[in-house]
């Protein structure tokens, strides 16, 4: 498959989320790389042209283009999913609802717990974690441990698009917070198989490799001040 566009940065989970999607599916995508610390995603041009949100990433199939990567991994997986979309993202009703219910807690729950400590660390190099902060990100934990001890993944007894979503996150966020093994045991068990499967453990590596050396960078720097 040939002529797909991915607007991303390397260091953004939604984006690798669909970077796995696309390695899964053997999909070819020619990247344009969006400078977040450059704020091009908030530029006028960006906006207009690409996404009114101004985040990433974005993809463009021909004259075609979405935002929200849940939206994509939905897309692409109907779309050129083949024999594996069944699996993916099945066509059975309750099955389908509970990947949507995982991709959702990743939007409106996961994700936003994450991107507030990430995204001012990444974009300004400001440290912004409070005690209330982390206790979020650990109460994400729990409810992804929670659903983990209903089905083997996250959704279902299989891989689906919601380990990819929330396995991205779960990457990043453990860079924050190391999840504890004893508190959330399903959750670590998890995010240690994930590392197991060859397209979500290649496309994070570079993703992790860059957010890490960031966090790092910023928290030295708040320490250096205070
Ligand atoms: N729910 C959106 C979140 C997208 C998002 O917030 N992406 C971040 C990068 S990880 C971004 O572009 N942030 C730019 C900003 O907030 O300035 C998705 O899944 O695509």
């Amino acid at each position: 498959m040939s002529g797909l566009v991915l607007y991303r940065a390397i260091a953004s989970p939604p984006a690798r989320a669909v970077m796995t999607l696309g390695d899964l599916l053997s999909l070819r995508f020619e990247y344009r790389e969006v400078k977040l610390l450059q704020f091009e995603h908030k530029s006028e041009e960006y906006k207009k042209n690409i996404n009114p949100m101004g985040t990433v990433p974005v993809l463009q199939d021909g004259d075609f283009i979405l935002s929200e990567s849940h939206a994509i991994l939905k897309y692409l997986t109907e779309r050129y999913g083949g024999e594996s979309r069944e699996r993916l993202y099945p066509s059975d009703v309750r099955a389908r609802a509970l990947v949507d219910q995982g991709m959702f807690f990743n939007s409106g729950f996961f994700f936003p717990r994450m991107a507030a400590v990430a995204l001012p660390l990444l974009l300004r190099g400001v440290d912004t974690s409070s005690p209330q902060r982390l206790q979020d990100i650990e109460e994400a934990y729990g409810a992804a441990d929670g659903f983990l001890q209903r089905s083997r993944f996250l959704a279902l007894d299989h891989l689906t698009l919601a380990d990819l979503a929330v396995g991205a996150t779960a990457a990043a966020t453990s860079l924050i917070l190391q999840p504890d093994p004893n508190k959330f045991p399903r959750f670590v068990e998890w995010m240690n198989e994930l590392q197991e499967i060859p397209s979500f453990k290649n496309v994070s590596a570079e993703g992790i490799a860059y957010l890490k050396k960031f966090i790092i960078k910023a928290r030295e720097m708040q320490g250096s001040k205070s």
